[in-house]
């Protein structure tokens, strides 16, 4: 198995049906990757320690997800130079709206890239086109999922012309709203 090139963290197992996204399609990408948890206040100096220890084991990019006032993205950013893909994580009665102001907001000086909330599908595509900018085999798989995705809406609009409104609901499963 391969150095991981990724550090997937997140700031309780609760956050980790979420995160696991980020994992999955890094997978596709076929980029290595670890994931732990440790809480930027449950557990401050495990944080500060990973995020210092980042970037000379090897990782290229950190991905932090959190949820409530989540300062997480923000204070391994403050402790690494690698660049950190924030995800707001949806949990308690804000629903992740705390979460987004809580990550997106850095102030000038210590950048954090900031997904949509629950978005860690988008923090693991980010991630691998960051690695791909100086990698042209992930570069490569880049183009070519992007392709794929452009086939899957021409055929759903071709099917859309040939079967009208009611035949493709009925042939998709009646779930599109
Ligand atoms: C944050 O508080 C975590 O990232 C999580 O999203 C939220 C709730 O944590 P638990 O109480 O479920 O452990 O620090």
């Amino acid at each position: 198995m391969s150095e991981p090139l990724v550090g997937i963290v997140m700031g309780s197992d609760s956050d980790l049906p979420v995160m696991r996204e980020a994992a999955k399609v890094l997978d596709e990408f076929g980029l290595p990757w670890e994931m732990v948890i440790s809480s930027a206040h449950r557990a401050p100096e495990k944080t500060a320690a990973y995020a210092r220890t980042a970037a000379g084991r090897g990782l290229q990019v950190i991905i932090a997800g959190a949820g409530g006032a989540a300062h997480l993205a923000g204070v391994i950013a403050g402790h690494t130079p690698l660049p950190v893909i924030g995800v707001p994580v949806a949990s308690g009665a804000l629903k992740g709206q705390d979460a987004l102001y809580a990550t997106v907001q850095m102030p000038p000086g210590i950048p954090v890239a900031t997904v949509a909330i629950n978005g860690a599908r988008n923090a693991g595509i980010l991630a691998a086109q960051i690695i791909g900018a100086a990698r042209p085999d992930i570069r490569e798989k880049i183009i070519a999922y992007k392709e794929k995705m452009a086939r899957q809406v021409e055929e759903k609009s071709a099917l859309l012309q040939e079967l009208g409104i009611d035949g493709y609901l009925e042939k998709m499963g009646g779930n599109k709203g």
